[in-house]
């Protein structure tokens, strides 16, 4: 049998379920036949919950701002300044540029023609780099700089028809 990512994860799975279920059995003969005040456990469970709403408090925000710089949605000047290039999504196809420049700052002006769908773009190595949602009747601008050369796919991101899955595109960037 092959191991694949999904075999991995169950694996996984099944420790640490393991692990769960023997902690929560030692807890319960650990506990077997002992009292203690419901006051006593109240205080303490209130204490211990004060000290774990803070902690992951601090965490979430910690997170949040060291990742703040990696938001990737750039700033709005780079729509007046930039080469824009039409996307159109349509059931079942994007038509779009062949091509498009490599580390330049550019901008995708994405619509559609019949029902709502999703531009995803993922970059030669598998990466998405960037996603709009593609609606009729309205524009949908996406700035983007591309930092690897290659052949970029996009796929739709929203489920659109019957022949959703067939929905992509490839271009190439340099
Ligand atoms: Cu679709």
């Amino acid at each position: 049998m092959r191991l694949t990512p999904e075999l991995t994860v169950f694996g996984v799975f099944l420790v640490l379920a393991a692990v769960a279920i023997c902690a929560l059995l030692a807890v319960a003969f650990a506990a077997h036949g002992s009292t203690v005040e419901q006051a006593d456990v109240q205080r303490r469970g209130y204490k211990l919950r004060g000290v774990w709403f803070r902690g992951l408090a601090a965490i979430a925000i910690v997170g949040f701002l060291l990742s703040l710089p990696a938001f990737p949605y750039r700033h709005r000047s780079q729509a007046a300044s930039s080469q824009h290039y039409p996307v159109t999504a349509l059931q079942f196809a994007f038509v779009m540029p062949p091509v498009l420049p490599l580390d330049t700052p550019i901008v995708l002006d994405v619509t559609a023609t019949d029902v709502n769908h999703g531009v995803g773009i993922y970059d030669p190595d598998g990466r998405i780099t960037g996603q709009v949602q593609a609606m009729p009747g309205y524009t949908n601008s996406l700035p983007l700089v591309f930092k690897k050369p290659g052949q970029y796919t996009v796929l739709c991101m929203e489920y659109c028809g019957i022949a959703h899955h067939l929905m992509r595109a490839t271009f190439e960037v340099r």
